[in-house]
């Protein structure tokens, strides 16, 4: 039995710090709190009890290549990389780089792998990134760029220090989404003198913490969110002075919002008029207001629109960069960046044209970049950490696609539903038996990070995602193996690096060398990496970012409790972080620094989005199409207790709710003769699906809610079907989605519902 040790957990974006003592057969005797994590100081949720159904689930064990009749055959690590690294040549040599794609880099705990991902997408010549960020998250981050300036601007919810907390399209008492959320949320209900409202069509468990809780009708926030904003400009409600200070362009957006017929916008959300005159009132007299939104605005209808109206209800009424508000925060590794607009030169996609927003590309279009004629078209596809077959909008049409394509690999722990379909499946080390983290790091004034060491050996035969990244690319003869003279420098500098003779080297390899500049990262692993203490070696990169982060925010920095300055800053600031196994905090800043993180040159929010104010001038036009074969409107993918994405993939884990239920109002159960427990056929235009019915008031008529997370193809344990409950990706169709973002409309999926007898 070993002693415990401190890591993570990994079952969502939280990674909550946990300890944990392993026994002598590699399983997870013990999970208790680390109460020396920065943030979650002590917090977890049962959840975490659960990590070893991750740790040793059925787990890949050796690189697999697709034989011709569809099975696998077990093959060398030097012969996967070999015919992968010659496959990945011959391709873009013969149709170019742009037919090569790379989707995932890290799901809710691991991102160490995607960052050294990009010397392999170097050395395809690819821009192209999928992340399951852009079925979420896309909308935010362009608007985001026009209001602060750049798509990587991003701001923290700090529900914990605010009077007044909304939540709109989120469930943090199941999801998280913040520090400590189930406490936090118990806290605010506790509290006389502070008030929570949630904005959410189910009544959730987050929702009967609330002082008030707003039932809107599912798609409709465009409605009630305007409605308000029109309410809040119309009675003057704005901080005039916040503002002037702060804003520019207020003038021009005031008269769209003048025009919103109030009344009538409410009711269209099912909202009355006196809640939205009440809220308005409200929000603009709170000392502190904070707002969290996530998917329920994110992945419904007018989702990029929702994100703009959104951000505008905190700014106009001056909710923004003060304590207990919205704020922007630093990042010590940016997971996302900012892309141009394609009529400033910026990349778009062979056959859909889609542009990149934050430097990625979104899922929903996947089907339609490979499945097709174009000259074009993607013919190869690198995943890692993520599972496009059962995750992505439309399984079906992900499947067929990617069936489609010359090249499909595949690096996961475990024999996924995309994996299953690929050429060859390369057996990653699980995220406790290599060095990881997460940058999923969002907080404000202090900021943190968690660089988690391995507390075991990776199962024989895996390997950590950087190396198998490092041999590709060697493979690929774009890169060497070694760089012996640079590493001896790399050995010299540890023991001195004020000297900083490192980067002088470094410098000096890239300039003799240009074209190594694009492997920068795997060059650092191998040389730098290499004169770190053993197991860290991946934490090469981190070196160079804590360098840039401390140069950037240096008096921040120090307030950590360090006290060098310059170059010495950045060297300490990498070593507290490579020796904090609990994690540690990078920066502390004074809410009036916020306004430096500001990234448009004037330091305002740009109110102005045309796009944007033209949709908001389209609601009043917008149709409803009540009448329909598809009479339901399905919430297809809601968090509950005993979901986690498709991270743990043994069914055991789950001690209650074992096949997940299609939630209904009793008033639909009795028209439609259902009872709890009774099997339904549910049918979108795409698929239908086999789910046990759960008869309950939390749900409003004619909506149907189920969770994401189950219906997963199980290795080990598979009924006749082989799977255990139902997915919600056998409905949903990828066409459905954003028109500016393609993020998907999981929320507001049309189906139809049958008693199965
Ligand atoms: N237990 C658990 N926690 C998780 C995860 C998990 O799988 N399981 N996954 C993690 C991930 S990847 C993410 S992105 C987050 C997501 O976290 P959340 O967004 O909080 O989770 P959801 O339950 O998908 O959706 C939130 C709420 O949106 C509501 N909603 C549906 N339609 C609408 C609408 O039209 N308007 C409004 N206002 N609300 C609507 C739903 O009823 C639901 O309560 O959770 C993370 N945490
Ligand atoms: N219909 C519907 N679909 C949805 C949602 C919904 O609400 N409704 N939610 C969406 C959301 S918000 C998200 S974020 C996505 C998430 O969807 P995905 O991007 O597929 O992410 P996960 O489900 O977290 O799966 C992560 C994968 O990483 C693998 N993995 C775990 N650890 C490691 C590791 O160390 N190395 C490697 N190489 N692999 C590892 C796991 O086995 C798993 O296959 O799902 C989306 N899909
Ligand atoms: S699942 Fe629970 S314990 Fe794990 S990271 Fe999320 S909130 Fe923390
Ligand atoms: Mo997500």
């Amino acid at each position: 039995m070993s002693q415990s040790q401190p890591t993570a957990c990994i079952l969502c974006a939280q990674n909550c710090g946990i300890r944990i003592t392993v026994n002598d057969e590699r399983k997870f005797a013990k999970i208790t709190r680390d109460n020396d994590h920065p943030v979650s100081q002590g917090y977890v949720c049962p959840k975490a009890n659960q990590l070893n159904f991750y740790q040793n689930q059925a787990r890949l064990t050796s690189p697999l290549r697709k034989k011709a009749d569809g099975s696998f055959e077990e093959i060398s690590w030097q012969q996967a990389t070999k015919e992968i690294a010659e496959k990945l040549v011959a391709i873009r040599n013969e149709h170019g780089g742009k037919t090569i794609a790379f989707a995932g880099g890290g799901g809710q705990g691991n991102h160490i792998g995607g960052v050294y991902s990009t010397a392999l997408r170097a050395a395809c010549d690819t821009p192209y990134l999928y992340t399951a960020l852009a079925q979420e998250k896309t909308g935010n981050f362009w608007v985001n760029g026009k209001l602060f300036g750049k798509q990587n601007t991003n701001y923290s919810e700090p529900v914990a220090e605010a009077d007044y907390v909304l939540i709109v399209g989120s469930n943090p008492m199941r999801s998280h989404g913040f520090p400590k959320a189930q406490k936090e949320i118990n806290n605010l209900a506790k509290d006389p003198n502070r008030k929570l409202v949630v904005i959410d069509p189910r009544n959730t468990e987050t929702a009967k913490k609330a002082d008030l809780h707003i039932a809107v009708k599912p798609g409709k926030d465009a409605w009630l969110l305007s409605a308000l904003l029109g309410e809040i400009v119309q009675q003057k409600y704005y901080d005039q002075k916040f503002i002037s200070e702060r804003t520019q362009g207020f003038e021009k957006i005031k008269p769209h919002f003048d025009k919103v017929p109030v009344g009538s916008y409410a009711k269209q959300a099912g909202v009355s008029i006196e809640i939205i005159q009440q809220l308005a009132k409200e929000i603009s007299l709170a000392k502190t207001v904070a707002v969290r939104s996530d998917l329920g605005l994110e992945q419904s209808f007018n989702s990029t629109l929702n994100a703009y109206l959104i951000r505008l209800l905190f700014l106009v009424t001056g909710h923004f960069g003060r304590k207990g508000t919205n704020c922007l925060h630093t990042m010590l590794l940016p997971v996302i960046g900012h892309s141009k607009e394609p009529s400033e030169g910026g990349i778009v996609t062979p056959v859909t044209g889609m542009k990149e927003i934050g430097k990625v590309f979104p899922p929903n279009i996947l089907p339609q970049e490979i499945n097709t004629d174009h000259p074009d078209r993607m013919r190869a596809l690198i995943v890692e950490s993520t599972n496009p077959v059962y995750s992505y909008a439309d399984s079906n049409a992900q499947s067929e696609a990617l069936q489609k394509l010359d090249l499909l690999v595949v690096i996961d722990v475990a024999m996924t539903e995309t994996a299953a379909i690929a050429d060859y499946v390369l057996p990653a080390a699980s995220q406790y038996e290599k060095l990881e983290a997460t940058f999923f790091n969002i907080e404000f004034p202090a900021n943190f990070f968690h660089l988690r060491d391995p507390i075991l050996k990776p199962l024989a035969n895996t390997r950590a995602e950087p190396d198998i990244y490092k041999d590709i690319v060697c493979a690929m003869g774009e890169m060497p193996q070694s760089f012996p003279l640079l590493s001896a420098i790399a050995k010299l500098d540890r023991k001195m690096p004020m000297l900083r003779l490192y980067p002088a080297a470094l410098a000096a390899t890239l300039k003799l060398k240009p074209k190594l500049k694009k492997y920068a990262a795997l060059i650092l692993k191998q040389t730098l990496g290499k004169a770190l203490p053993e197991g860290k070696e991946a934490a090469a990169v981190l070196w160079m970012a804590a360098h840039m982060y401390a140069k950037k925010h240096s008096k921040a920095v120090q307030r950590i409790g360090l006290s060098a300055t310059g170059y010495q800053l950045g060297e300490q600031l990498f070593n507290r972080i490579i020796n904090s196994p609990s994690g540690t905090l990078l920066s502390v800043h004074n809410h009036d620094e916020h306004w430096k993180l500001m990234r448009h040159k004037d330091k305002k929010v740009h109110l102005v989005i045309e796009e944007m104010l033209t949709q908001l001038d389209q609601l009043a036009k917008q149709q409803n199409n009540e009448e329909s074969d598809y009479p339901f409107n399905l919430i297809a993918g809601e968090r509950r207790a005993f979901t986690a994405n498709s991270i743990l993939r043994n069914p055991k884990w789950r001690k209650k709710e074992t096949l997940g239920t299609l939630k209904i109002n009793p008033e639909n159960a009795t028209a439609l003769n259902i009872e709890s427990d009774d099997w339904i056929k549910c049918s979108s235009t795409n698929g239908s699906i086999k789910i046990q019915a759960e008869v309950t008031e939390d749900i409003p008529a004619n909506v149907v809610s189920m969770a994401h997370g189950y219906g997963l193809h199980y290795q080990d344990i598979a009924n006749d079907e082989g799977h255990i409950g139902a997915g919600a990706n056998m409905l949903t169709d990828h066409t459905h989605c954003d028109p500016l973002s393609k993020t998907p409309y999981h929320k507001n999926v049309a189906v139809k519902l049958e008693k199965i007898s």
